[in-house]
């Protein structure tokens, strides 16, 4: 066992309550030696992954990874937020007593690193300088190099983010025991792992997983369920599982800012990324900040600001290809410094490749491992058809990568948020987009925003598997009290954003064909939302909000039918009084929610009659 203060004063790391933080963990886990983390050690880190093999590499500048084959996606089941008062218990955050977990975790990390190292990454959750900053560090322990490595990549990292704090306390202290991946029980129910927030104490305790969407903590877990607890908390501000994106109109100089929740499977990150359709690039240019959480807040003049926390993306591999996502590849180009977790791979020639890439896969299987590092060339006819990567299978690389990001990505001040909007995959009742003006309207809309569960629960009763603000595994308190919160929130801008549902995904109902091209022409939408915004447009309006004329959205340069059209901005009365039913149930499982929520649902069920 090394001497963990000589190790922390080499490395300066000087926060003193950090220092007792480390030495605590250090006990507890007895990892074999500690080393202190900043984004210098990267190169050292990278050489040292490749040496052990935990990392591959996948071209210049370029790696890949596999996480343990019952290791590969979040785990909700395994996910709990624990507090001291049984009052945070809501039906979505899995509550239970801090006093029992911290038990228990401590009891399973008690000596697990054993024979590893403890890597120390001091983090920051915002661009240093950021009103928010004071929620933003955290220190990171784990005893898996390769979450290290992602780390770097979706963090600012180093001790100069915890050595300053006003209140040396502040960090959140978030430990990430790796355990005995093949002796965790994973799915049965002797399942060994815990992922626990104990949000009123702002410690993180995850234990039994090394796949980032369990490991990353400061994304997963101080990002979004810390970080919306403290901002409940504080009273000041909101963490959500939101995309945000800039566009600017050349011809008149005015830029937009739009944020929004998609559930997943719902098209959030290829929208975070996407460029202007080609039709319309000489007029508009569309700026990326972040694929998955903002923070917001409202400044002192009266407007809402957002900024995104992380430092990079992790994104879902599966069919990002050049159609869906040109920025996302240009991203995860050679000498980005990419890494690849749980795609196909090529032993020989270090190529990736996973489902979607390209309409076939490599005709070649010559030196192809699928992303359990089993041989294409070798499969049984039985496996013929299984995938090559997991559909779960991520890149992790900095936002800098991203050729579009916005020039002011990194800027401490945030960006004015002019729009919220809400999306989830739907083949109907949802049209193209539907604008909402009225605050109590759109956080309603967020609280039953919902998407197609799965194809084989399609069409049984259209029931769609609701996600709050599509915040439902990270939600770290009540769901009536956080409705309450946003309204509050949202309700002191005195320039308040307009909000909006889009829908991507209508289908015919005849032959099932989408209605809409999706991808860079989902621009169209947002374009006629900010014309909304600013008075050059009336729309129509429904029950469900305001939607497009057919004449109000511009199409330059889209072949697309005129009965598509159509269909695509018409609300079904009849599906929709049937979802009003649904989402009356919905809404009726959350205690004390807001009577503006519920005056805003009386209000929409009545415009449809009987
Ligand atoms: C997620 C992610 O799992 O962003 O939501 O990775
Ligand atoms: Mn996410």
């Amino acid at each position: 066992m090394t001497d963990v203060d000589a190790v922390l004063e080499s490395a300066q790391l000087k926060n003193e309550r950090a220092r007792e933080y480390v030495r605590y963990w250090a006990g507890v886990t007895q990892a074999d030696n500690i080393e202190v983390i900043g984004v210098a050690d990267d190169e050292r880190l990278i050489q040292e992954a490749l040496d052990a093999k935990e990392i591959l590499p996948a071209g210049e500048g370029l790696y890949y990874s596999r996480s343990y084959y019952k290791d590969t996606a979040r785990s909700e089941e395994r996910t709990i937020v624990a507090t001291n008062d049984p009052a945070d218990k809501g039906v979505y955050n899995n509550w239970h007593p801090a006093p029992e977990m911290k038990a228990k975790l401590t009891g399973l990390m008690r000596g697990a690193s054993k024979g590893k190292t403890m890597y120390v990454i001091p983090y920051l959750m915002a661009a240093p300088g950021s009103p928010l900053e004071p929620y933003a560090a955290g220190v990171q322990l784990t005893d898996n190099r390769s979450v290290v490595l992602h780390m770097n990549r979706m963090a600012r990292v180093g001790v100069e983010y915890i050595n300053n704090l006003e209140d040396q306390d502040s960090f959140v202290r978030a430990v990430h025991v790796t355990g005995d991946l093949e002796n965790l029980g994973q799915g049965t129910p002797e399942d060994k792992r815990y992922f626990v927030t104990v949000a009123d104490e702002r410690t993180i305790l995850h234990f039994g997983s090394s796949y980032g969407g369990n490991a990353l903590l400061g994304k997963i877990a101080h990002g979004l369920r810390q970080a919306s607890y403290d901002g409940w908390a504080s009273g000041t501000f909101l963490a959500e599982q939101f995309m945000l994106l800039g566009i600017t109109d050349k011809q008149t100089g005015r830029r937009y800012h739009i944020c929004g929740g998609f559930p997943s499977a719902s098209g959030k990150t290829n929208l975070a990324m996407t460029l202007a359709p080609d039709a319309l690039g000489d007029r508009y240019h569309v700026e990326f900040y972040g694929d998955d959480i903002a923070w917001m807040w409202v400044g002192d003049d009266g407007r809402l600001y957002g900024m995104n926390p992380e430092f990079g993306v992790f994104g879902v591999a599966k069919d990002t290809n050049e159609a869906t996502n040109p920025t996302a590849l240009d991203a995860i180009a050679p000498e980005t410094k990419a890494i690849f977790t749980n795609v196909a791979y090529n032993e020989k020639t270090h190529e990736v490749w996973w489902e979607g890439r390209t309409q076939n896969p490599p005709a070649d299987l010559d030196g192809w491992l699928d992303w359990k590092g089993h041989r294409i060339a070798d499969r049984v006819p039985v496996e013929a058809n299984d995938p090559w990567a997991h559909p779960n299978s991520r890149f992790t690389t900095t936002l800098a990568n991203v050729p579009n990001v916005a020039s002011d990505y990194a800027d401490p001040k945030g960006v004015p948020i002019d729009a919220i909007i809400f999306g989830g995959r739907t083949r109907d009742r949802e049209p193209l987009v539907r604008a909402i003006t009225d605050l109590a309207e759109g956080v309603y809309d967020g609280l039953t925003l919902g998407a197609e569960a799965t194809f084989a629960a399609e069409g049984v009763d259209g029931q769609l598997r609701y996600d709050p603000m599509s915040l439902r595994p990270f939600m770290s308190y009540p769901e009536g009290k956080y409705a309450a919160h946003w309204l509050k929130i949202v309700g002191q801008a005195t320039e308040p954003p307009i909000f909006a549902h889009v829908n991507w995904f209508q289908r015919d109902a005849e032959d099932g064909h989408f209605l809409w091209p999706g991808y860079r022409d989902n621009l169209r939408a947002l374009l006629w939302l900010m014309e909304l915004r600013e008075g050059e447009v009336a729309g129509v309006h429904t029950p469900v909000g305001i939607v497009p004329a057919k004449s109000e959205l511009n199409l330059d340069g889209l072949a697309i039918k005129g009965a598509d059209l159509d269909k695509l901005l018409t609300i079904d009365a009849d599906r929709w009084r049937q979802e009003m039913k649904f989402r009356e149930r919905h809404l009726a499982q959350f205690d004390g929610l807001p009577e503006e929520i519920w005056a805003a649902h009386r209000r929409v069920t009545a415009q449809f009659g009987d």
